[in-house]
């Protein structure tokens, strides 16, 4: 595989940009190798500068759930531009695409855009704080809300994948108000929420784990949460960030019928374009300014062109039977990637939700960060590797989850398993 002009883009990157990367994980760290530069993408692949092309499962880490240039995003975000590319003032499209996200996340009244992940779950955690006038937030191990201050405690993604303790340049004062306890632990759970003297604000978390590799909640749990922060009188946010409009329109809360007060969102409402949401009651959202004393802001927070690009998103996705196919490959194919595993005796458990799924090195289960970390890091980084040379592209990290869109043809998924049995059938014999 040529990778000579990513090789000399990656040097020169790391002259002006730190690690090369404007995200941590991108830079490949974790799995040994450099990363490819990425040129373009169309559909189910992405090309890099040195031509070679790939079926893709990072998906932008989840955006792409339509696939790359989905000609109606594309057309939606083209009539946008010919409009201009930003006014800092209200426009028509952020009011459709907030009817639509309101329409379609059953515990969201009100919504307020912002332009990523971390914007939402932090300005939700202040707005948590600001209503319930308390200041700690309950996470779990593994679950990764963005970069902001309080989430660096025990956090998953590329905090974990580069092994970063938590990070320098976060105050003490901030990580004391953050308490992170294990995912899928009852005890522990009722233990924390139902200490008072703990002056909980809110419990954030993913409701379906993706940031430590894909973990779900045991059964019950969602419940149990909603049951003992009601009880105690903490707010519960659900970051849906991976999973809002993945694993259903209306995102884990309306599969799991479990309502959260607040709920952040990100990657796929912005169509691949910067967008982030949080949102919730109205006598919640009603705090945040200007209507309320709770303040947030941002120059271009509810931009046209990623409006445009969402509202298209939204409404391809509202098309009838979209998540039942597009659950059905991804169930098929991760059946596949569990029976060559076993075929070739690899230690190798498969955690799935919907289209999002990883495959953990290790013989599982994994219900938590700690049975995550048991992972074989080295076999996966061998396997990454290898995967890439033969045209797949993986997120470079054990901890993160693998994407299927609908434009991944089935052609495609069965190639794909046939260059991970000639993966497997290699590494079986390390
Ligand atoms: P952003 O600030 O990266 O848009 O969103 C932060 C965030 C919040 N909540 C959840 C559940 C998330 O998964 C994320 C971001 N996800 C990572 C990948 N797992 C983004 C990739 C990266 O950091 O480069």
């Amino acid at each position: 595989m040529k990778t000579d002009l990513s090789r000399s883009f990656f040097h020169r990157a790391q002259q002006s940009i730190p690690g090369g990367v404007s995200s941590p994980v991108r830079a490949c760290k974790s799995v040994g190798c450099d990363p490819v530069f990425i040129e373009r993408a169309n559909g189910s692949k992405v090309y890099d500068v040195d031509g070679n092309e790939y079926v893709d499962f990072v998906c932008s880490w989840g955006p792409m759930i339509l696939g790359h240039n989905h000609p109606a995003v594309a057309r939606a975000v083209t009539a946008a531009l010919a409009k201009g590319t930003s006014f800092g003032a209200p426009t028509p499209l952020e009011v459709e695409l907030a009817e639509l996200v309101c329409q379609a996340m059953p515990s969201v009244e009100k919504v307020r855009f912002v332009n990523s992940g971390t914007e939402a779950t932090m300005s939700a955690i202040r707005l948590a704080r600001g209503y319930t006038k308390k200041n700690v937030v309950v996470k779990f191990d593994g679950c990764y809300h963005g970069h902001a201050d309080a989430f660096l405690v025990q956090a998953g993604s590329g905090v974990v994948t580069l092994g970063i303790p938590g990070s320098p340049g976060v105050p003490e004062e901030v990580v004391k108000n953050t308490i992170s306890i294990p995912y899928n632990d009852f005890s522990t759970l009722e233990a924390t929420l139902s200490d008072d003297s703990l002056n909980i604000a809110c419990l954030i978390m993913e409701p379906v784990a993706a940031n430590m590799g894909v973990v779900p909640p045991a059964p019950g749990f969602l419940e149990k949460v909603r049951e003992l922060t009601a009880k105690h009188g903490i707010l519960l946010i659900f970051d849906e960030v991976i999973t809002g409009f993945r694993l259903s329109l209306g995102g884990a809360q309306a599969k799991f019928n479990v309502m959260p007060d607040l709920t952040c969102m990100g990657k796929i409402i912005g169509g691949g374009l910067p967008v982030g949401a949080y949102g919730g009651k109205k006598e919640i959202m009603g705090l945040i300014a200007p209507e309320g004393p709770v303040y947030q802001a941002g120059t271009l927070s509810g931009n046209p062109l990623a409006m445009a690009a969402g509202i298209a998103t939204l409404q391809t996705l509202a098309e009838p039977e979209f998540y039942q196919r597009l659950d059905a490959k991804a169930a098929a194919f991760a059946e596949g990637l569990s029976s060559l595993a076993r075929k070739y005796g690899l230690p190798a458990t498969l955690n799935r939700a919907g289209s999002v799924l990883t495959a953990f090195f290790t013989e599982g289960p994994v219900t938590d960060f700690k049975s995550a970390l048991a992972s074989d890091t080295k076999l996966f980084a061998a396997f990454y590797r290898e995967m890439l040379a033969q045209g797949i592209y993986l997120a470079p990290s054990q901890f993160e989850a693998a994407f299927i869109s609908a434009a991944h043809s089935q052609a495609e998924l069965d190639l794909t398993l046939e260059k991970t049995e000639l993966t497997f059938r290699k590494l079986a014999k390390r």
